[in-house]
């Protein structure tokens, strides 16, 4: 467990960076060299007791944060869970999907058990738990499986545990007053969003619009090759206020829906 948020946060940040270099060019885009607050963090896990939702959680709870929301995706058969801090409105929220293997096939589930067997009952309560990557090997084989039923269970694969991506809170960008901007920029600039749902997911109505980049790709290293992959995401985030006046906190599921394709092969 981490002592610190800022600490945690930080080392999130550096190593979502090693597979995200666009995000580091994106954040001085819309940065303008101020700084960029962080809406959220993402994660995703399998739901196995040695590694569920729960087992993440942890390191956010004894920092402070509490659960909020939960989110259904029976499509893609995940279940979701956001938090946020107690006291610290300026803390990033936190959001963590975890994929349901029993509704998974034989198939994927035997891939998924073989990977979990050689994780250490112990890695979860360690402090770099929520960026210590892959501590499995899986083939390149059993990895084009996975893709075939589920892309969030191959992604999963691939990368393991580490922050999925970092949400740019459009709200606090002093150069940017809408969503359109912000992906107008990243287009000039030669970014890719993910257009799955449209470019903007959301709308003032449901209180939070949303876009994301297409993941960048990294090289993967498997027990049997190589294989260069999508690796993570940079999202932008615009909350607008509730009838009480202040700005919405939660997620919105039909919009997150289409957030998780941001990582998608094709
Ligand atoms: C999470 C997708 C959902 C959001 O902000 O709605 C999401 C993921 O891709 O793991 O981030
Ligand atoms: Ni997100």
């Amino acid at each position: 467990m981490h002592s610190s948020l800022n600490e945690l946060f930080d080392a999130l940040w550096q190593d979502y960076l090693v597979l995200t270099p666009s995000a580091l060019e994106i954040h001085r885009l819309l940065g303008e060299g101020e700084a960029i607050l962080n809406d959220h963090v993402a994660f995703r896990t399998f739901n196995h007791p040695k590694v569920g939702l729960d087992k993440l959680a942890a390191h956010f709870l004894v920092l402070g944060y509490e659960q909020k929301g939960e989110y259904h995706f029976e499509a893609k058969k995940l279940y979701a869970r956001h938090f946020e801090h107690k006291t610290d409105p300026l803390a990033p929220k936190v959001f963590i999907s975890e994929l349901l293997l029993e509704q998974c096939s034989p198939e994927l589930q035997a891939i998924v058990v073989g990977m979990l067997e050689q994780v250490d009952e112990r890695l979860t309560g360690q402090s770099n738990f929520l960026y210590s990557g892959t501590p499995w090997q899986v083939s390149y084989q059993d990895y084009q499986a996975l893709l075939e039923e589920s892309e969030y269970a191959a992604w999963l694969a691939a990368y393991g545990f580490r922050a999925n991506h970092f949400t740019v809170s459009v709200n606090e960008l002093s150069g940017f007053d809408s969503l359109e901007e912000v992906n107008s920029a990243l287009k000039n600039a030669g970014y890719r969003l993910n257009t799955s749902g449209g470019e903007i997911k959301g709308s003032p109505e449901v209180l939070l619009e949303q876009s994301s980049t297409m993941a960048d790709t990294a090289i993967v290293e498997f027990s049997d090759g190589k294989a260069e992959l999508p690796s993570c995401f940079y999202e932008f985030a615009l909350r607008y206020a509730k009838p009480d006046g202040s700005l919405y906190t939660g997620f919105v599921a039909a919009s997150a829906d289409k957030i998780f394709e941001s990582t998608n092969v094709r």
